[in-house]
């Protein structure tokens, strides 16, 4: 068995996908908290060790496996399901045209590079969480944006941090995905079966959508997972809660609790009724 050592942030989608699979598959491994740059004055993202010898592009999760680095969080899960853990568990299917699917399923539910930001669920949800990073990365010191200034790889987070720090993009980002959002939703509807996963057996794919239902729940967003037009989202996501892999990955990493209660506390969402009310337009039609 490979040593393995995970450095991943808590309140990271990616990271918590790839939390969910070590623990999907029963697998040990040494973890190495990052606190981003995005909500700590730490920025361990941004550090010359971490740039130097684990991600020159300055995210995470990467996983060190033996002397081997990998990067890239769908890239660490199939990787992560050639072992054996003390979970008989497979990720991945054998079967290449299944394999396909689910690669396709993958990558439409997670952070995938080369795909545009809200272009896909897995870059849709993460911008519902524009507000509170706005909200983090103005309480950063003046010093760690110059830091993100001068440090940050990727030029168009950089961009949108600094611009969250100087202005406000929040309120315009939401609007601009509820179409795109209440369409990825209602396929997902049409593809789901009421007793299964979403390609029959437990894979890859359910780990991402668990940690992206999950964020939509910690943005006040849950009640669209339990809209009386969604009946097989709203019991896919019941199956995917009690798997203990939810608890253990993603539940037992808390981060900025006190933000995240904080957060909208004077009253829902805003965008909660209009994407409501878009899944339900869009039914009708
Ligand atoms: N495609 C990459 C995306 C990784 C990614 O964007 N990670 C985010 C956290 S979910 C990050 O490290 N953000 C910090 C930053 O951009 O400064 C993956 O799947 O691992």
């Amino acid at each position: 068995m490979p040593e393995l050592k995970l450095y991943h942030a808590h309140w990271s989608l990616c990271s918590q996908m790839v939390r969910v699979a070590l623990y999907e598959k029963g697998l040990n491994f040494e973890s190495e908290r990052i606190k981003l740059c995005d909500h700590s004055d730490e920025a361990g993202n941004l550090t010359n060790d971490f740039l130097k010898n684990v991600n020159p592009t300055g995210v995470v999760p990467v996983l060190k496996w033996d002397e081997e680095i990998i990067r890239d969080s769908a890239y660490i899960i199939e990787r992560i399901d050639e072992l054996n853990g003390t979970n008989d568990i497979n990720l991945w299917p054998k079967d290449p045209e299944k394999r396909n699917e689910l690669k396709n399923w993958v990558q439409d539910t997670t952070v995938t590079e080369g795909v545009a930001m809200g272009k896909s669920l897995g870059t849709i949800i993460p911008l519902f969480s524009t507000g509170l990073i706005e909200d983090l990365i103005k309480n950063l010191k003046f010093s760690s944006i110059l830091r993100i200034l001068f440090k940050h790889p990727r030029r168009e987070r950089k961009t949108a941090f600094i611009m969250m720090y100087f202005s406000s993009i929040k309120k315009r980002i939401g609007p601009m995905v509820y179409k795109g959002f209440s369409k990825e939703m209602m396929y997902l509807e049409k593809n789901l079966s009421p007793e299964s996963f979403l390609l029959g057996e437990f894979s890859h794919a359910d780990i991402n959508l668990m940690s992206c239902f999950h964020r939509l729940e910690e943005m006040k967003l849950g009640q669209i997972l339990e809209m009386p037009e969604l009946p097989k989202v709203s019991n896919y996501w019941q199956k995917l809660k009690s798997r203990d892999s939810y608890q253990k990955g993603i539940l037992d990493y808390p981060d900025h609790e006190e933000m995240l209660n904080k957060i909208f506390q004077n009253g829902p969402n805003p965008h909660l009724e209009p994407l409501k009310e878009k899944i339900r337009s869009l039914m009708n039609l």
